[in-house]
């Protein structure tokens, strides 16, 4: 019998490392940063916990994979399920994880196909088994872990599962049948209620409510906003998350909620801009506990803005 969707977060002291997407070598640069040996051990016996969303868009999806899997393995990591990777469980085909899937594609719509290393039958099995072992939630005493939104409630049905993706499909179809029956319902009404009444949905990729008016997003109108819930998150564990790809200097987050998603997903891009100088604008970090310094793949340090 699998473990449950929520589990133990290791004791001792952490490094919380936020979205990797693929970026292998700011990956190997930040583990090289916080002290850790090629196999990912610590000699101040620290350990490593991802928040999710491993792959798409950088160039080694299929590599990133690997080597976090074999930390957590030998127990020297742990890693939290995000959308990204639950997109991948679901065979759900996206703009960005054409890789998985064996294509090669342009993430800018133009002829170029975006570098990336592209996943044959053997990745795509060990990619999906991996994946398939993720928790969606870690915790201990002090401290939290969520790929991107602690949500109590959904946490409570989380914890009485052991399958994302048979959660995931379970509400999928009760929300479906539930809508079935209210023929007036809109279709924002609709999109809202698929996002936050699933456990799974909220957890991996956070609440949503009715945008005050429709706005533009990688080209698409939307009408759904995002919830920024972590100014209301007031319980005593921190919680860091992921998921909101914000560059550094930005407000990312409140005194005990703390987004680790310094934007390296967006490093793809960067590389194509023709004035791109060599220095990264999007970030790979890890946030320290129990010290909360931020610890960037370039080495840069900075004292975090939660609080005691
Ligand atoms: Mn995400």
């Amino acid at each position: 019998m699998p473990d449950a969707l929520v589990r133990d977060l290791f004791d001792g002291p952490l490094d919380v490392v936020g979205d990797i997407h693929g970026e292998l070598d700011a990956l190997k640069n930040l583990l090289h940063q916080l002290g850790y040996s090629e196999d990912g051990v610590h000699p101040e016996k620290r350990r490593l916990v991802f928040v999710g969303d491993l792959t798409d868009r950088g160039p080694d999806s299929p590599g990133v994979v690997a080597l976090i899997q074999s930390f957590v393995e030998t127990g020297a990591a742990q890693c939290v399920l995000g959308n990204h990777d639950l997109n991948i469980l679901l065979g759900d085909r996206k703009h960005d994880n054409h890789w998985f899937f064996g294509e090669e594609f342009a993430l800018d719509g133009s002829d170029i196909p975006t570098p990336a290393v592209i996943a044959d039958e053997s990745i795509r099995d060990r990619v999906i088994q991996f994946f398939q072992t993720l928790p969606l939630a870690l915790e201990r005493h002090d401290l939290r872990v969520i790929h991107a939104c602690w949500d109590d409630e959904m946490i409570e049905v989380a914890r009485r599962s052991n399958d994302a993706v048979a959660l995931h499909q379970e509400h999928a179809k009760r929300i479906t049948t539930a809508q079935s029956q209210q023929p007036d319902i809109d279709t924002i009404q609709k999109g809202l209620e698929f996002q936050n009444r699933n456990p799974v949905k909220v957890l991996t990729s956070g609440k949503e409510q009715r945008a005050a008016k429709p706005f533009e997003a990688s080209g698409k109108l939307r009408y759904q906003e995002r919830v920024s819930w972590w100014h209301e998150y007031n319980a005593e564990p921190y919680c860091v998350f992921g998921h909101y790809s914000m560059y550094r200097g930005l407000d990312r987050g409140a005194s005990r909620a703390i987004c680790a998603d310094y934007a390296v997903a967006k490093r793809w891009q960067e590389r194509k801009h023709h004035s791109f100088d060599g220095d990264f604008k999007g970030m790979l970090a890890a946030i320290r506990f129990p010290e909360k310094v931020v610890v960037f793949d370039n080495g840069d340090t900075e004292v975090s803005s939660i609080q005691d």
